[in-house]
């Protein structure tokens, strides 16, 4: 039997995507207490009800409809509260709305927490975990957004089905922003060292199709929640198991590929210590071109905020 360490993760926010991850992480038993905060604290109790019923059949975790005082002790608090994007909306059009959300929780964080790891999903993620970074004062190594893992995911199950391949043996990644101007890494997309060789029209196609993939979910049942679930879940087995698994989180950006001062996807490794360390990839001039672009239009949506 694994020796018992008390660990405790503390999701804010349990609309579509809060619900989702912690019903991953209960499943998965990632951690042994498990606590729901939301403005609505009469969804967090019912989430954490129907949860709690569940238990006979799982045992192992403690699951709570709490207050910011549950953060207190929290090792990774994920935060996916505020407002999600309607059918036609993009991820940077919630950003007035969900940075002034993200400055009362963030600040209500700090009051009571000092130790843990900040894991945001709320979008528009990247600049949401820039200002959440600015705003708490902790090492952006603890300040972690989930970025570019999703799309990832997304990329590489498309790559997968079009090649007969499983998804986990493609390796294959999107950087950027968290949204339209991300971008797709072909020049070192592989199966086993191997180069994928796939026509430049169907690679259009499959990196669309990655990247329109919200759009469409949200068209046709209002909201994106499983798949995102699995990559929250994904980055708390990481950072508890201490696994230094390479993930495409977003980061602080310092000098990467040319890029500083703000926060996008791209691979990480991440333990304990959250973000440990990024992987430079070597781009090539296009995918670098189009690196800058993203970051470029990020910093704008920054500068007209009173950060
Ligand atoms: P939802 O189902 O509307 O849930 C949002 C929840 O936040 C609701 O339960 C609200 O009551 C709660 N809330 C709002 N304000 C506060 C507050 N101040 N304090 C506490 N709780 C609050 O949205 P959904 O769960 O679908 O999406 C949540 C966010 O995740 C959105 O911004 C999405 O765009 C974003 N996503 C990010 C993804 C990613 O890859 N990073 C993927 C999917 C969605």
């Amino acid at each position: 039997m694994k020796p018992y360490k008390r660990s405790r993760v503390a999701i804010i926010g349990m609309g579509a995507v809060g619900t989702t991850t912690g019903y991953t992480l209960l499943l998965r038993q990632r951690m042994s207490e498990l606590v729901f905060i939301d403005l609505n604290e009469k969804k967090a109790k019912g989430e954490m009800l129907d949860m709690n019923h569940g238990l006979p059949f799982l045992g192992g975790v403690k699951v709570w409809a709490g207050t910011y005082e549950d953060c207190k002790e929290a090792d990774i608090i994920i935060i996916t509260a505020g407002a999600s994007q309607k059918p036609g909306e993009t991820r940077i059009d919630l950003l007035k709305k969900n940075a002034a959300i993200f400055e009362e929780i963030i600040d209500q964080i700090v009051k009571i927490n000092d130790h843990g790891i900040m894991l945001i999903a709320t979008n528009p993620v990247d600049i949401l975990s820039y200002i959440s970074w600015k705003r708490s004062g902790w090492p952006h190594s603890r300040v972690i957004g989930s970025g570019t893992l999703l799309d990832s995911a997304r990329f590489r199950y498309l790559i997968g089905t079009y090649k007969g391949i499983d998804p986990r043996s493609i390796h294959a990644h999107i950087i950027g922003e968290h949204g339209d101007s991300e971008l797709p890494v072909w020049s070192l997309a592989n199966v086993a060292g191997t180069p994928l060789v796939i026509p430049e029209e169907d690679k259009t196609d499959i990196f669309n199709s990655t990247k329109n993939a919200a759009y469409e979910i949200i068209d046709a049942k209002g909201a994106t929640s499983y798949a995102i679930g699995l990559a929250l879940d994904r980055i708390v087995a990481a950072i508890l198991g201490d696994e230094g698994a390479v993930l495409n989180v977003s980061a602080l950006l310092t000098g990467y590929n040319g890029v500083s001062d703000v926060y996008l996807g791209v691979p990480c490794i991440v333990d304990h210590s959250g973000v440990r360390e990024l992987l430079d990839l070597p781009l090539n001039q296009e995918e670098r071109e189009a690196f800058h672009r993203s970051a470029d239009k990020l910093k704008a949506e920054i500068a007209k905020l009173s950060i």
